[in-house]
């Protein structure tokens, strides 16, 4: 079985400075908030602007300004000592949802992206379970989220870890999206089942589905497309993939994945809702940390969905998705 080849400390390098736009927001904030030494009411407010022009919403960072100020009220605190203390409240909000994709196989469990925590990662906090039959993995969310971007990424780390993975390309809408997916298909190493330009996307997934069986690979996923006129389309075509794919297997699609963009901000709570209003979304995948200063809304997502997220990404590369610690990236996240 093969090693996970992407280099940790690198990864670990990519988040401080892919996050270092939202971090110097914070960070330059706290520094100018905590300058006298007793935390005040006035100060409390500050932070919470803080924390909001960050993207973190104003329900969450109320919350977290609350729990911040409930010990340290009319006591001495240093800017660097608030940093810390907001990256253990922020940490704790995201240990729950920090869950790694686990492909379960009759060759055991294992981090789909371990990245330099494969040793923290908690057996019973993972994200799947023991399959015999492929892990249907159906992905889905906006045009241009990063949904084809992390299917291949995911791809190339399931296959270094020894996997067998089979690609579909759901998204018939475009000649371009499946090249695309064959791209990252011929990248990772792994078979791309395709359709004709405009055919049903669920016949695709039909047929990938009964040859990911036949062919006993370890991981299908599927891609999606990311534009639809209406909600009510957007609805009828995931439906009709998911129906087609339980004819052939009743438990799949094990794990359908919403792929939200970063640098949306708020904008991907609102994803979040409508998706989840028209399809069991069992989890989030949050592309483009790299260069946003909105990277707070991972932590609004974490408290206001509770939805795993699996993977972050933080940029384009075929080693830029991992799965996130969390006191690590709230430390990156606010500067500390
Ligand atoms: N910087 C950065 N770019 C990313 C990341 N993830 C994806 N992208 C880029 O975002 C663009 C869109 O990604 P796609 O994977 O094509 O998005 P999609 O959701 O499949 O889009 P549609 O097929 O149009 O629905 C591409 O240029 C990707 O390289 C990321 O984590 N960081
Ligand atoms: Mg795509």
């Amino acid at each position: 079985m093969g090693e996970v080849k992407f280099s940790a400390m690198s990864f670990f390098s990519r988040l401080t400075s892919g996050l270092s736009k939202t971090s110097s927001g914070i960070s330059e904030g706290i520094s100018a908030i905590f300058t006298k030494s007793r935390l005040d009411d006035a100060m409390l407010e500050e932070l919470e602007e803080v924390l909001i022009a960050a993207d973190m919403g104003a329900a969450t960072a109320a919350s977290i300004v609350a729990e911040f100020g409930k010990e340290r009220f009319d006591k001495d605190i240093s800017a660097d000592d608030a940093k810390e203390a907001l990256a253990q409240l922020i940490a704790a909000r995201l240990k729950a949802v920090a869950v790694p994709i686990v492909i379960g196989s009759s060759c055991g469990m294992q981090s789909v992206s371990a990245g330099s925590h494969e040793e923290d990662a908690v057996p019973d906090a993972t994200a799947s379970s023991q399959h015999d039959n492929p892990l249907v993995i159906l992905m889905i969310g906006v045009n241009g989220n990063g949904k084809t971007t992390s299917i291949g990424k995911l791809a190339a780390q399931l296959k270094a870890q020894g996997k067998s993975v089979m690609l579909a390309a759901g998204d018939t809408f475009r000649a371009a999206a499946v090249e695309q997916l064959k791209g990252w298909g011929q990248r990772a190493g792994c078979e791309v089942i395709t359709g004709a330009q405009g055919a049903d996307p669920a016949s695709v997934a039909y047929a990938a589905v009964e040859k990911a069986h036949s062919d006993g690979v370890d991981v299908l996923m599927i891609d999606t497309a990311g534009r639809l006129q209406n909600k009510q389309n957007l609805m009828a075509e995931l439906e009709k993939i998911i129906k087609v794919i339980r004819k052939i297997d009743d438990t799949a699609p094990h794990h359908i994945l919403l792929v939200l963009d970063a640098t949306t901000g708020q904008n991907a709570l609102s994803q979040v809702k409508a998706f989840s209003d028209v399809t069991d979304v069992t989890g989030l995948i949050v592309t483009k940390l790299d260069g946003t200063a909105k990277a707070g809304v991972v932590v609004a997502l974490a408290a206001h969905y509770g939805l795993p997220i699996h993977a972050i990404g933080v940029g384009e590369g075929i080693d830029d998705l991992q799965a996130f610690e969390p006191l690590d990236f709230a430390r990156n996240l606010v500067g500390c």
